[in-house]
């Protein structure tokens, strides 16, 4: 039997860059879910016997949440959930699946690289049935949804056993627990040379993994060490637990500095590759050379054609503003389209169905392919080490010739995480008050706020970051994040392009020492944060 339940509706149920992220305590308030879940569904039209996918990162709160989405769909007309072993399914894999099995739609819970356990942070996303996150339209649907949301339905029915792959109903409604990583590795083989990368570690190449007890960790132990036959011991904190070890599960420097810190030793293997919570980031660190995800995308898109899954080539490549303009050398000298959209993988989806864009990527640790409609952090790694298996040569050379031919785009983005969000809201309203007067002064030629207009809907994004523009491709960029759950998070984003390859040694900090000084006088960072260095260099 199902059950309407009358609710009040909760403030602040609006979905961020990547869908609705707040901390566990919050989504354990009564009904807080479930709200949100009802409000998905009354968002959407002409689901009734259609299928839904549900999975998650395996973080803390995931399976009770799991539970009560499947009673929800139930309730609401669904006819068949697939659902992830274990409740289980990385954010890419839940794209794969939504696409393989012409899924209406999907939900993901997670929250990405966030923290997770009873003190950290929950998320729950909605993907349309493209396999891609849903755009703005759907998502500001919602969000209005849920201010006036006054019942919910829900089944009155026991908890699925999510652990053993099989078929069950509730109230009618199928349910299929499947293999999160069967149909993922089947992709991935098509895509890549696995002949090739099992040769290469036959032949003595070595490699790390850093899966940081997040959901990676299943699919890299099965496809890196048992398909591609890399040593056991590839792997390392392989097991996904529900706080990550009671770490950040984010692939940076600050975040995977072990990994950051073996590579840069006497004992570093040829590569080192991490992955965040949910699955979709990723990290790349050659030995002593750390790959910015900027580069990484540039380097990407440059060699894809060594791979089987693209050797017919790109038709264009899509970035993040924020992410630097190397990309844009690959894409001008493959005579290829080229788009710059707003901080999101939302915003990549219809390049992607329209087939203007092959490969997408952003700063944020990003790179995907039309292959599904999400980032994909195992991906970008086997892409990596299909190219190392052709080329035989090692990171930091191929790093540095790509450099010596395109230029390089030195950059980086400095987070100042969790500071005061009235200040932050300031020091962003107070650059936003000097546009007339900015232009003309430190060499800055142009001022804007970013504004997309989506080629493909004509729909228009507005207010997605303050560029500061010196010309010649340097620039400075302001934004605050949309993915954290308390506070403001302030990025400032510094590019500066070097067409000679003899000064193209610099440590990025050191490289645009004189921007990075110059983004705080002019922001007046130090005096809205009260924060003297970033907590996050990248
Ligand atoms: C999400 C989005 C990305 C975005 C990133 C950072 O990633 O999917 O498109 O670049 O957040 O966003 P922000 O700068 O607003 O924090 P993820 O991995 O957290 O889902």
């Amino acid at each position: 039997m199902s059950k309407v339940v009358p609710t009040t509706a909760f403030e602040g149920q609006k979905p961020g860059t990547s869908g609705l992220r707040k901390k566990v305590t919050v989504f354990q308030q009564p009904n807080y879910a479930e709200n949100f879940i009802q409000s998905i569904f009354d968002s959407l039209e002409g689901f009734a016997g259609q299928t839904l996918v549900i999975g998650g990162d395996g973080r803390f709160y995931n399976s009770q949440v799991i539970q009560t989405a499947i009673r929800i769909a139930a309730a609401n007309g669904f006819g068949r959930v697939l659902v992830g072993r274990g409740g289980l399914l990385s954010t890419p894999a839940a794209s794969n699946v939504i696409r393989q099995y012409k899924a209406f739609g999907g939900i993901i819970l997670s929250a990405s690289h966030n923290p997770g356990g009873p003190d950290g942070d929950f998320g729950i996303k909605y993907n349309i049935s493209n396999g891609g996150p849903a755009p703005e339209k759907i998502t500001n649907a919602i969000f209005e949804h849920s201010k006036k949301i006054t019942q919910y339905r829900i089944a009155e029915a026991a908890d699925i056993d999510l652990n053993t792959l099989g078929k069950s109903t509730v109230e009618g409604m199928a349910v299929e627990v499947i293999d999160p990583v069967a149909d993922y590795a089947k992709l991935m083989q098509r895509l890549f040379d696995f002949d090739a990368i099992r040769a290469l570690f036959q032949s003595g190449f070595r490699m790390r993994f850093d899966a940081m007890h997040a959901i990676t960790g299943p699919y890299a132990h099965e496809i890196l060490e048992g398909i591609l036959g890399a040593p056991a011991g590839t792997v390392v904190n392989g097991t996904p637990l529900p706080d990550f070890g009671g770490h950040h599960p984010d692939p940076n420097l600050v975040h995977a500095k072990e990994l950051y810190d073996l590579m840069m030793s006497p004992q570093a293997p040829d590569l080192g590759a991490a992955s965040d919570g949910d699955g979709d980031r990723n990290l790349i660190i050659g030995r002593n050379i750390f790959v910015n995800p900027s580069d990484s995308l540039a380097l990407l898109a440059a060699n894809a054609h060594l791979a089987p899954g693209y050797a017919k080539g790109l038709v264009g490549i899509a970035r993040s503003m924020p992410t630097s303009a190397a990309a844009d050398r690959v894409a001008q000298r493959l005579g290829i389209g080229c788009y710059e959209t707003p901080t999101g993988w939302k915003f990549f989806g219809n390049l992607l169905d329209a087939d203007k864009a092959t490969i997408c990527g952003e700063e944020s640790a990003g790179t995907g392919s039309n292959h599904v409609r999400e980032k994909d952090g195992l991906w970008a790694v086997l892409l990596w080490l299909n190219i190392l298996a052709v080329r035989r040569e090692s990171v930091e050379t191929i790093v540095k010739a790509h450099w010596a031919s395109y230029g390089r785009n030195y950059y980086s983005r400095h987070d100042y995480e969790e500071v005061d969000a009235d200040g932050a809201n300031l020091l962003m309203k107070g650059l936003r008050d000097r546009f007339a007067t900015l232009p003309g002064s430190h060499g800055i030629v142009a001022v804007d706020d970013f504004a997309y207009d989506d080629p493909i809907d004509g729909s228009r994004t507005e207010g997605q970051g303050i560029r500061l523009m010196f010309g010649e491709g340097t620039r400075i960029v302001f934004r605050l994040s949309g993915t954290g759950t308390s506070g403001a998070t302030l990025r400032v984003y510094i590019e500066r392009y070097e067409a000679d390859p003899a000064k193209h040694d610099l440590d990025p900090q050191v490289a645009l020492a004189d921007l990075i000084a110059l983004a705080d006088s002019i922001a007046g960072i130090k005096q809205h944060t009260g924060r003297v260095t970033p907590d996050v260099i990248t």
